[in-house]
């Protein structure tokens, strides 16, 4: 899986390169999803098919812009589902967006993820992967090549909370969890970017990011494939939780290459506190 890493790294780099640019245009077109894509999705979509495709353990890939896998290498190994430009649509307002990959081996279930990362394109570009060896582990771009800054690990409790969602169409008692948690002391850390607000959780050891069902959405809206799975297995191998509300993430299959599910992610103390009220009340 190494070489992964090392394509996912020179992805970053250029990716990085095309954002700093300047270029915030939306193009014409929309992907599977029905999201109105920028020319930088399909920009960064072309970047990341190109170097995948140079990596022979690659079986086939498949990303949030694209509505079927594309055969890399009959004879590999690994299927890579990735969303190129997660949260593209803070590019134009500059905020950090990222690029997110999940490595897995027969299908795209959840137990079939064997490894995962994702790219910061903030400030600084840094790059977090857990590869074969189960750690999780920060890498940071000095210019001129990645270095290896920390193993990522999490804390039983942390103390901020990123709660995705329309809060209008959240439910009732998801409004309560949340609002308790405040009353707890946790403060709101939200960019609207899923990337960015789960590294700060995972950097500063704990907190909850969740993307609830919503009366208007209530299979959730991120993507199990590209987004959820990857940082499922990232958040339990530095050892947090990531849960639907009532199962961990990572039990779950997919009927559809772009279907998607409520998702939380953080430290067990959180994520604890979601089970025992997504139990309560089923949906
Ligand atoms: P995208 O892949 O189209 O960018 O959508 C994913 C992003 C996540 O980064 C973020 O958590 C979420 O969408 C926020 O969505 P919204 O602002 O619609 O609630
Ligand atoms: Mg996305």
């Amino acid at each position: 899986m190494k070489e992964i890493l090392e394509a996912i790294q020179k992805i970053g780099v250029r990716i990085d390169s095309q954002i700093k640019r300047g270029e915030t245009d939306k193009a014409q077109s929309f992907n599977t999803s029905g999201d109105q894509q920028v020319k930088l999705d399909i920009l960064s979509d072309q970047i990341v098919e190109e170097e995948l495709k140079k990596v022979s353990s690659i079986k086939e890939i498949i990303s949030e812009e694209k509505s079927q896998p594309v055969e890399v290498n009959g004879k590999g190994e690994f299927l890579v589902a990735y969303d190129p430009l997660d949260g593209s649509s803070l590019v134009d307002v500059n905020l950090s967006v990222g690029s997110i990959f999940g490595i897995y081996r027969g299908d795209y279930k959840g137990e079939n993820i064997v490894g995962a990362g994702y790219i910061v394109y903030g400030p600084r570009l840094e790059l977090v992967w857990s590869g074969e060896d189960g750690k999780v582990i920060l890498y940071r771009w000095d210019g001129e090549k990645f270095n290896r800054v920390e193993e990522v690990k999490l804390k039983e409790k942390g103390k901020i909370l990123g709660p995705g969602g329309t809060q209008a169409k959240w439910y009732p008692f998801h409004k309560e969890l949340i609002d308790s948690l405040f009353q707890e002391g946790y403060r709101l850390r939200y960019s609207g970017g899923m990337v960015p607000d789960i590294h700060q959780i995972l950097l500063k050891g704990g907190g909850l990011f969740a993307y609830p069902a919503t009366t208007d959405k209530p299979k959730g809206k991120l993507r199990r494939l590209f987004e959820v799975f990857p940082f499922a297995l990232i958040v339990e191998r530095a050892g947090g939780k990531a849960s639907n509300g009532t199962r961990p993430l990572l039990e779950l299959g997919y009927s559809s290459y772009h279907d998607t599910t409520p998702c939380f992610f953080g430290s067990s103390y959180e994520i604890s506190r979601v089970e025992e009220t997504y139990s309560a009340n089923p949906l």
